[in-house]
Formats: structure tokens, C-alpha cells, sequence
């Protein structure tokens, strides 16, 4: 029996919701992410539907950039871009809903991320009926969601993953095993989970650019160029992955960050926003169903853009919402003076992220 793994992906998940919910946005460009403030604002994207990546604007994009290409799209004569303010609660609803929906069908799934997930279904015993299974929970993520996914079917993870966003949105691509390396050899080196973009340009440095390019490469070459690296891509790139797909998949870290709309040096602003996020951190915490973290981390950015990380590890899981504030504190007040800002930079961005969660 042929092992056979399924990766689905929300499209436009977060812009998608949106629009589900609100029949006024349907058919026109919308983003979802930080306020743009008529084009002073200072955070990032979070997601752009596709009618808004058409104008240039993606996850990351800061908020500033898709405001002007929306404007620039309204003096063009097409629809301005609807922007919209993350609602996270509400997608992390809609996400337990679309698991739980591809739990009833698949027996083993690993949730990946907030909008996608994997899943083993070898018990199907051929491509095609797992084929079959998959529309199926495709069309109940329709019917009962009423928002589209793309799936992807592999011989292993790494196939089934790339196979998913090749033909988004609404997406459904099957390579079985026999196809497997075939499908991979004439996609770009960027395809392969692990190579961004600066190994791609690294490779591309030394004209490589496809993934049949880099199989010209010996074992002893690969290792050679690229150490550890490149002897896990060596299997990768021949379609080859034996990673099991597991059950329980728990959030890492939780995280929040806020940039602020004026940069600052204020210390009573700042504690009072640190306190803000990490309690915003801790209730997600326990909303995602933990009830400790060991590890408690702050990310400060300052005017330069320059950005620097501190974080506390615990002996002991803490529990409650004012040690986790307490030990924030204690990390940022270096900041406020000499000790970690010399040049007593004012600060323009705040971050707070718990890990080791319990
Ligand atoms: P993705 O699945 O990467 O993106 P998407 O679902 O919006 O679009 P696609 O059709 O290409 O899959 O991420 C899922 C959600 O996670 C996305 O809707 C918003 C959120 N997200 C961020 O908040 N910031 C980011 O940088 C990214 C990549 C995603
Ligand atoms: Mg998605």
C-alpha cells in the first residue's frame, strides 16, 4: 500500500473571512492587517485577497506601501483597496471549525499552521480514492465554512506541501509517487522547503536556479558547498521525505507586537503598551488551551530599524499574568537607559513572545 499524505491551505484565509461575513466586500480588493491611517500608518499586512495582490500587496507588505499602491489603483480607475483590522479571535474559531471538519475524514492530522494542516491517507489504498476523500473534505470546508482550500496529494509531506500552492486558489493537485520527481525537477530551487532568498540567490550565484539543476550535483558536491544542508536537500530534491505526520502540533510561541505610531522614549508609554501585549500574549495562551510558559522574550525596535531581541527563561513554568508582566519590565528597562541604548534611541516597535508553553 502506497503511503499517500494530504496538505491543505486556506486560501486568502484571514481576507477570506472577511468577506464571507461581509457581502459588501465581495469582489473588491481587501486587506486585512494594521490601520494605514491614509497612508501614515506603520504596521504590516497580515493577508491581501487576491484581487489586492494583483495591485503588488502581500502578507508583510508594510501597511504605508499598500495604501499607495491603492491609491495608485484608484487614479488608474479600478477599485480601491477595503482595508480591515485583524480580528484574531475569530480566525483562530474558524480554524478549530476547518480542523475539526478534516479531522472527521482523516485519521492522523498535524495542524501546521493557523490555516493548514497534513494528513496521513495511505488508509485510503490508492491515489485515487484519497482523491476522492480529499474532494470530500474539500466540499464540507465549502458547504459548511463556505471558504475554499487547497489540497495537495503526495507520496510523502514535502510533496504533498508544494503540491497544495501550485494551483491556488481553490487548488487541487495530485502527484503520486511515480510522478513525484518529475513534478519537482523544473520548479524553481525556491520550492524546497528550507532554501529562501538568500540561499536562492546564493544557488543562483552559482547558476542554479531549478531543482534539476541542483540534481546535476554529486552527494560529495552538495556536501561540499553547502555542509548539513546540503545533504538534506539532496534528498529532497529527488522527491524524497520520510517525515511522519503527527498529531499533536502546539503553537511554539505566541507572540504580539505593536508599532507605534509615533516613535517613543517615553517610559510610561512604553511600560504601559509592554504590560498591554503581554497580557494580550497570556490570554492567548490560555485561550489556546496552556496554562504556563518557562520563557518570556521581548523584541524592541528602534528608530534605525535596528532590532533587538532579550528573552528570560524560568526554572519553573510560570503561571500567572503579572510574573510574566513583572519579568517583561525587568527586560525592557535596559532599554529605557545606557545599558542597551547608548545612543538612547527613541523606540518604534514593541514585541513580546512566551515560548516553552506547558
Ligand atoms: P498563508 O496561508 O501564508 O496565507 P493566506 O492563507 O492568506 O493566503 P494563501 O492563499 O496564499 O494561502 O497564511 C495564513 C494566514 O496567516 C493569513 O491569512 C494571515 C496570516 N499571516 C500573517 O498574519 N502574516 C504573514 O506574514 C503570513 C504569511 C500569514
Ligand atoms: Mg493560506
Amino acid at each position: 500500500m502506497p503511503r499517500i499524505i494530504v496538505h491543505f491551505d486556506m486560501d486568502a484565509f484571514y481576507a477570506a473571512i472577511e468577506e464571507r461575513d461581509t457581502p459588501a466586500f465581495r469582489g473588491l480588493p481587501l486587506v486585512v492587517g494594521a490601520d494605514p491611517a491614509q497612508g501614515r500608518g506603520r504596521g504590516v499586512v497580515s493577508t491581501a485577497n487576491y484581487k489586492a495582490r494583483a495591485y503588488g500587496i502581500h502578507s508583510a507588505t508594510p501597511i504605508s506601501t499598500a495604501w499607495r499602491f491603492s491609491e495608485e489603483a484608484r487614479r488608474r480607475g479600478q477599485p480601491p483597496v477595503t482595508f480591515v483590522s485583524v480580528d484574531m479571535r475569530k480566525y483562530a474559531g474558524v480554524s478549530s471549525a476547518v480542523m475539526a471538519i478534516a479531522r472527521r475524514a482523516v485519521p492522523v492530522l498535524e495542524q501546521a499552521s493557523i490555516d493548514e494542516a497534513y494528513g496521513d491517507v495511505s488508509g485510503a489504498g490508492s491515489f485515487e480514492a484519497a482523491s476522492e476523500l480529499c474532494r470530500s473534505i474539500k466540499a464540507a470546508i465549502l458547504s459548511e465554512e463556505r471558504l475554499t482550500a487547497s489540497v495537495g496529494i503526495g507520496p510523502n509531506k514535502l510533496i504533498a506541501k508544494i503540491a497544495s500552492g501550485m494551483h491556488k486558489p481553490d487548488g487541487f493537485t495530485v502527484v503520486t509517487e511515480a510522478e513525484a520527481e518529475a513534478f519537482l525537477a523544473p520548479l524553481s530551487v525556491r520550492a524546497i522547503p528550507g532554501i529562501g532568498p538568500k540561499t536562492e540567490a546564493l544557488l543562483a550565484a552559482q547558476h542554479i536556479r531549478l531543482v534539476e539543476e541542483l540534481k546535476q550535483l554529486s552527494p560529495a558536491e552538495m556536501d561540499a558547498r553547502f555542509g548539513k544542508r546540503g545533504r538534506e536537500w539532496y534528498a529532497k530534491i529527488r522527491a524524497q521525505d520520510d517525515s511522519p505526520v503527527e498529531e499533536h502540533w502546539e503553537p511554539k510561541s505566541i507572540s504580539e507586537q505593536e508599532t507605534f505610531d509615533e516613535d517613543t522614549l517615553d517610559s510610561q508609554i512604553l511600560v504601559e503598551r509592554l504590560s498591554q501585549l503581554g497580557d494580550g500574549v497570556f490570554a492567548r495562551l490560555v485561550e489556546e488551551g496552556f496554562d504556563a510558559c518557562r520563557t518570556v522574550a521581548i523584541t524592541v525596535r528602534f528608530a534605525d530599524f535596528t532590532t533587538v531581541t532579550r528573552a528570560h527563561t524560568f526554572p519553573d513554568p510560570v503561571r500567572d499574568g503579572p510574573a510574566v508582566r513583572r519579568e517583561l519590565l525587568k527586560l525592557l528597562l535596559p532599554f529605557l537607559d545606557r545599558r542597551e541604548n547608548p545612543r538612547r534611541q527613541r523606540i518604534r516597535l514593541l514585541g513580546v513572545r512566551v515560548e516553552k508553553l506547558q
